[in-house]
Parts: C-alpha cells; sequence; structure tokens
C-alpha cells in the first residue's frame, strides 16, 4: 500500500456513500431525540439484522483509521444501556463490504475488493465516480459463532460484484430451481443490472449454479436490491447519461446530481413497477417484514439542504413518511424483523466516521 491508500479509502467511502459533496463547512449535527446510539465505538455502516433479531452484521473498521472496511458481528438487544462490542470476522488489506446473513443465520455473504479502487480498475456507470470497482467479487461463509468457515467464492470475473443479499427459501418459480439464492448487482452485461445465483439447494446443500439475470437494461443501473417476498424483489436504479459521465460532473462541481428511483421486480410475471418520481435521489430501499412498506434514503434536490434523510415509503398509497429528517449524512435504513425498530448509520462530518443508531417505529406521535 503506498502513502496515498489512506486517503484513497477515505475518498472511497465518502463516495460510496455519496455524501462527500456538499460544499458548506462541515458541522457536527445532533440526532433526533427518539435516536439511540447503537455502535459508536467502532467505525460502523450499512448495518444488518439477523432474521431472529438478535444479531448485527456491517462493514466496518478500527475508529478514526483509515484501513480497508471488515465485516463485523455484534449482538442486539433492544433496550442494552451500553454500546454493543463488535467483533471482526474478517481481516487482512482487502475491503470487505455490503454483508447479509442467510435467514437461518447460519451463513453469511459479502463483497471482496483486492485492490485499491483507481482509475484503471474502476468503471463510471454515472452513480458515483470511483466507486464501481472491477475487481469486487462475492463470497459466502459459514458464521460459526463469532468466526467464519468455508469460505466459497461465488463469482469470477472481471466485473464489478456486490450489494448483496440472501433471499427466502424460493420455490416453485419458472425457470428458477427451489433453493437459497444470492441476490447482487453485477457490471459483467457491461452495465449494472440485477442478478441472482442459486448457493444452496431446498435441502440447504451447498450448490454452484451459473448466475441468472434479473434485468436487462442497458441505460438503466440497477442495484441496491433485497427480497420483498418469495417473488418479489425492491432496488434502486438511475439511467447513464453517456453525454454526461459522472465522473466528469463531479471533478468539475464537487456535485453529484444523479436523481434515482425506486422500483420492485416480480420474479413470476417479469412486472417491473416504479414507486418514486422527481428531482430526488431515492437510494438503499429495505423492506418492512409486512412486504408493502420500504424504508429508504432520500435526497431531494428541491431543498436548499439536500443532505440524505430517511422516509418509509408505502408501496400501496405511495406515501413517504419522514423518519430522520436530521441536518448530514442518514443513511443505509433498515428494519428490525419485528418491524418495530429501524437501524441507519450517520456521518460525522468533522471525524468522517460512522455510527449506528435506531429509532422507534412508527414515530412517537407528538401530542
Ligand atoms: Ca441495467
Ligand atoms: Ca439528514
Amino acid at each position: 500500500m503506498n502513502n496515498a491508500a489512506p486517503r484513497a479509502l477515505l475518498i472511497f467511502a465518502m463516495f460510496a456513500a455519496g455524501i462527500s459533496e456538499a460544499k458548506d463547512p462541515p458541522t457536527r449535527t445532533r440526532a433526533p431525540k427518539t435516536a439511540r446510539p447503537l455502535i459508536r465505538n467502532t467505525f460502523a455502516m450499512e448495518a444488518y439484522f439477523s432474521w431472529d433479531g438478535q444479531r448485527i452484521i456491517f462493514q466496518g473498521r478500527n475508529m478514526g483509521k483509515r484501513a480497508p472496511l471488515q465485516v463485523y458481528v455484534c449482538d442486539y438487544r433492544p433496550n442494552q444501556t451500553t454500546e454493543a462490542n463488535p467483533i471482526r470476522l474478517t481481516e487482512g488489506l482487502a475491503s470487505h463490504e455490503c454483508t447479509f446473513f442467510s435467514r437461518d443465520g447460519q451463513y453469511i455473504v459479502y463483497a471482496t475488493s483486492e485492490t485499491e479502487p483507481s482509475e484503471e480498475n474502476t468503471k463510471d456507470f454515472g452513480g458515483y465516480p470511483y466507486f464501481y470497482d472491477l475487481t469486487k467479487e462475492i463470497w459466502v461463509a459459514k458464521l460459526d459463532g463469532d468466526s467464519i468457515t468455508n469460505k466459497r467464492r461465488v463469482t469470477h470475473n472481471k466485473a464489478y460484484e456486490a450489494e448483496t443479499s440472501y433471499s427466502p427459501l424460493i420455490k416453485g418459480l419458472p425457470a428458477r430451481p427451489d433453493g437459497i439464492y444470492i441476490l447482487y448487482t453485477s457490471s459483467r452485461s457491461g452495465n449494472l443490472d440485477l442478478w441472482i445465483q442459486r448457493v444452496f439447494d431446498e435441502h440447504g446443500k451447498e450448490v454452484s449454479d451459473t448466475a441468472i439475470q434479473l434485468t436487462d437494461t442497458p441505460t438503466s443501473q440497477e442495484g441496491g436490491a433485497f427480497f420483498l417476498s418469495d417473488h418479489e424483489v425492491v432496488y434502486r436504479t438511475w439511467e447513464y447519461d453517456s453525454a454526461n459521465p459522472m465522473t466528469e460532473q463531479f471533478e468539475r462541481n464537487r456535485v453529484n446530481f444523479r436523481t434515482m428511483h425506486i422500483h420492485t421486480l416480480d420474479l413470476a410475471t417479469g412486472d417491473d413497477t416504479t414507486y418514486t418520481s422527481g428531482n430526488a435521489r431515492h437510494w438503499a430501499p429495505f423492506p418492512h417484514p409486512g412486504g408493502r412498506k420500504v424504508v429508504f434514503a432520500k435526497r431531494d434536490f428541491a431543498k436548499p439542504d439536500h443532505n440524505f434523510d430517511i422516509y418509509v415509503l408505502d408501496l400501496d398509497t405511495r406515501e413517504q413518511q419522514p423518519i430522520v429528517t436530521d441536518p448530514g449524512f442518514d443513511g443505509y435504513a433498515v428494519f428490525h424483523p419485528s418491524g418495530k425498530t429501524i437501524m441507519y448509520s450517520r456521518f460525522d462530518a468533522v471525524t468522517h466516521d460512522f455510527s449506528l443508531w435506531t429509532v422507534p417505529y412508527p414515530p412517537p406521535s407528538k401530542r
């Protein structure tokens, strides 16, 4: 690693979150009154609950360090008064990101990149400059207490592969063998599309199937997908404007005004539905356990201070309910399996560290 590496990693992490674009001087912001800190002793972002609701998995590193991101787990106790004590599952110079629990909690999935993001190994898909690292590959591993075993590499190519999650048990879908799939974003078709790949059969036995392409849209860039039900996924997408590459736009203006929208895709029927519109970035949707709402991060370009805030979108009414509208970046929001808590990542503009927080859902009514 050369001397530029720590800075490159910092910029990479900030680009990844789309937060290093504000021109204003950094200020430290207050969390909402209902928010509770979950992890502030470790740089922690993009966290997910286990499906029994008792553990958390996230990408992080030691606070204040500009080292590669690693996968951590920790217990989750809703009423705990002290912060959790995360345990690191991965190590080394590779960056480990986009991690997620299988439904039975016995396996995890994550994406690794062995090299620093650079002009040579990244591609501009019009999202975030330098983010789409073509060395990224996907791995699954068995979670054995506080360590991982049986590491298995799932992708082998020179394409970006990340934004990983697991399916529930899939049964009876046309052209989809029964079993457990991983769902991810890949650029192997030349642009960002959603892919699924079966990694366990219906009896839980390891299989190595070839990947199945879910979207084939040369100008739309799909990603950040999660299963909403056993046959439906939710994701975000944007249109790539080849006349206005993001890297150039960003270098020129230091601002990324890319709009993004939330869709669902029904794997049984092929129906794709758009749920958002307007001049805003609707990003990182995650399903409510009931399957008819998603929590997401929104950057509304119509607002003077268009930082990322957290909203819940009702898929039936299409109404958007604000949840966290704190100044500064709030994102990567997810529901607890109970549906009663939302966990999210806050960015500290002074220290450039991320921390994990929770808020109750639905928000307590104001009297
Ligand atoms: Ca596409
Ligand atoms: Ca905010």
